[in-house]
């Protein structure tokens, strides 16, 4: 229909990409084959029966085995592209990145073929479809601190290739606070932060990546609205959430897109931008992802601000910004 249409054209930013997420089970199987490695599963429609998720652990298993199959510069550079150009189709300009590179090296990948193949990516992305792209560093929360600590260091030498720094996987049970040396030592890098925090995780999650690492983005934040204190403070921070409806949906964090608290945040004050998370895993892309919010009752108005907080929620230059505006 024309809002479908109106939804995809609106110009936004995604703020909140894996671009592991965006591995399609078609390409993990093409690379598979083509890098001969085993994937317990007897052919396409066996994987993707493996699609119904529980909860955020039980989709981290199916998430982690299929980036086995990424090896090569090529495998990273071909996953960028194909992530691009779906991104494209959906209005996205400018497109802030995570990649996880402690998973990549577990699976005997160098950080520079990781790096220079997703770059690569990056760059054929911007000149066939004008998205500017940047590349967010994330540290798993469920591993110690001191290999998130030999991840910066391993990365130390390619921060001029990265715009920020984040952290994610198992939330419950692994709070923010350990990390604030990574964080620290991050910012002198001139790299920006942002956290998971509040997508499992209760209030108090957002409260310790905000006091401890001094985020300037919470990536979903949802759980923010259990308690007035940190919506206010949120609100009065200026501190933008990057929700993922249909992430959220398909990870049962809700039973229904209606239960999020999106509209009551941002009549809050709290700055709400919408994301795909891990598209190729949660059943669509970022145009998806508003969609999803009009069938739930979100009107133009909501979703076109939602919209226009992404592009203001950047890291990019105020005149890059400025120019999608
Ligand atoms: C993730 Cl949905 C989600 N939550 C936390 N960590 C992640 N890594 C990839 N997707
Ligand atoms: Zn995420």
């Amino acid at each position: 229909s024309t809002t479908i249409q109106a939804l995809r054209d609106m110009p936004k930013a995604e703020l909140h990409l894996h671009i592991e997420g965006s591995l399609e089970p078609e390409l993990a199987l093409r690379l598979a084959a083509r890098n001969h490695i085993e994937l317990p599963y007897r052919d396409l429609d066996d994987l993707k029966r493996q699609y119904a998720f529980e909860n955020l652990p039980s989709f981290l298993d199916l998430y982690y085995r299929l980036m086995t199959v990424l090896r090569s510069r090529e495998d990273f550079r071909d996953l960028m592209l194909a992530y691009l150009e779906r991104a494209h189709a959906d209005g996205v300009r400018r497109a802030e990145i995570f990649f996880d590179p402690q998973v990549h090296m577990d699976n005997g990948c160098g950080i520079d073929t990781v790096m220079d193949g997703l770059l690569e990516g990056l760059a054929i992305g911007r000149e066939r479809y004008g998205i500017r792209g940047d590349l967010i560093v994330c540290m798993l929360r469920d591993r110690p601190v001191e290999s998130a600590m030999a991840t910066l260091d391993a990365v130390e030498h390619r921060a001029g290739d990265l715009i920020g720094i984040g952290l994610d996987s198992a939330e419950v049970g692994y709070p923010p606070e350990p990390f604030a040396e990574v964080y620290a030592r991050a910012a002198a890098m001139g790299l920006h932060r942002v956290a998971h925090a509040g997508e499992e995780g209760s209030a108090a999650y957002v409260t310790g990546a905000l006091d401890a690492l001094h985020v300037e983005r919470v990536d979903h934040g949802i759980h923010s609205a259990d308690d007035p204190a940190v919506t206010r403070r949120l609100a009065d921070g200026g501190v933008a959430l990057t929700c993922c409806p249909l992430s959220n949906l398909r990870l049962n964090v809700v039973g229904d897109v209606r239960d999020l608290p999106l509209r009551e945040l941002a009549r809050a004050g709290v700055r709400i931008t919408v994301n795909s998370d891990d598209p190729a895993y949660f059943g669509g892309y970022i145009a998806d992802n508003y969609i999803a919010l009009a069938e739930a009752g979100y009107t133009m108005p909501e979703l076109a601000e939602f919209a226009r907080q992404s592009l203001l929620a950047t890291f990019d230059t105020p005149e890059n910004q400025s120019a999608d505006l």
